[in-house]
C-alpha cells in the first residue's frame, strides 16, 4: 500500500527562548512511521505567515494529514490540542513584531474548530510510551492556536486532517522522551 503523507510542522525560537524543541523534535523524527512518510516544516513564529505557509506545504507535498508541533513553556506533559479557537490576544510580539489584543483571526468564521485527528487516542498511546500527556483544552490565543485553527479552517469538509501537539521545555522533559511521544501520537493516527 502506498504510504499516506503527513505535514509535521515545528516553530523557529521566540521570546526570550533562543532554542524551541518544537523544532528539533520534529527535525529528528525519521522519515517513516508506521503507515506515514513525513514531510517536515520549519515555521517562524508569526501571525498570519506561519499558517500561510503551513497550508502551502500541505498542498505542496500533497499532504493527507499534518500534525503541527509547539512549545508551551511551563506544561510539563505533552498535551494535544482539543481545539483551535477564533482569537488572537499575543502576551509578547511574534517574531515580525505583531501583538495582537483580542482580535479574532477571521471575523467571519466560526468561534472554534475541534482537531480532525484522533487526539485522544493520540494522548493515550503517548502515556502508553511512558511519556506524560494530557488532553488540552486550550492551545492558547498565540501563534500556536492561530496556526491550529487557521489549518482546520482551511481543511473543513475536505479530507486533509489536522492537529496540534504542544511539548514541555527540554528542562521539563527531555528531547527523546518528547520525539518518543511524537512516534507514539503518529503512530496512533
Ligand atoms: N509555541 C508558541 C508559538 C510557537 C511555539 O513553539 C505557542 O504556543 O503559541
Amino acid at each position: 500500500m502506498e504510504p499516506k503523507t503527513l505535514l509535521v510542522t515545528g516553530f523557529m525560537p521566540f521570546g526570550s527562548e533562543d532554542r524551541n524543541p518544537s523544532w528539533e523534535a520534529v527535525d529528528a523524527l525519521p522519515e517513516r512511521i508506521g503507515a506515514w512518510k513525513l514531510c517536515k516544516l520549519l515555521l517562524p513564529v508569526e501571525f498570519d505567515r506561519a499558517a500561510a505557509l503551513a497550508i502551502r506545504a500541505a498542498e505542496a507535498c500533497r499532504a493527507d494529514a499534518v500534525l503541527s508541533v509547539g512549545l508551551a513553556a511551563g506544561r510539563t506533559a505533552v498535551t494535544p490540542e482539543y481545539v483551535g479557537v477564533n482569537v488572537r490576544d499575543a502576551s509578547i510580539p511574534d517574531n515580525a513584531g505583531q501583538k495582537p489584543a483580542g482580535e479574532p483571526i477571521d471575523p467571519n468564521g466560526p468561534a472554534a474548530f475541534f482537531s480532525t485527528l484522533p487526539v485522544r487516542a493520540m494522548t493515550k498511546a503517548i502515556q502508553d510510551a511512558g511519556v506524560p500527556a494530557k488532553l488540552s483544552y486550550t492551545a492558547g490565543t498565540y501563534v500556536c492556536n492561530d496556526l491550529l485553527y487557521s489549518l482546520l479552517k482551511r481543511f473543513s469538509g475536505a479530507a486533509v486532517r489536522a492537529a496540534f501537539v504542544h511539548i514541555p521545555l527540554e528542562q521539563d522533559l527531555p528531547l527523546d522522551r518528547s520525539i518518543r511521544a511524537l512516534i507514539a501520537a503518529i503512530e496512533a493516527i
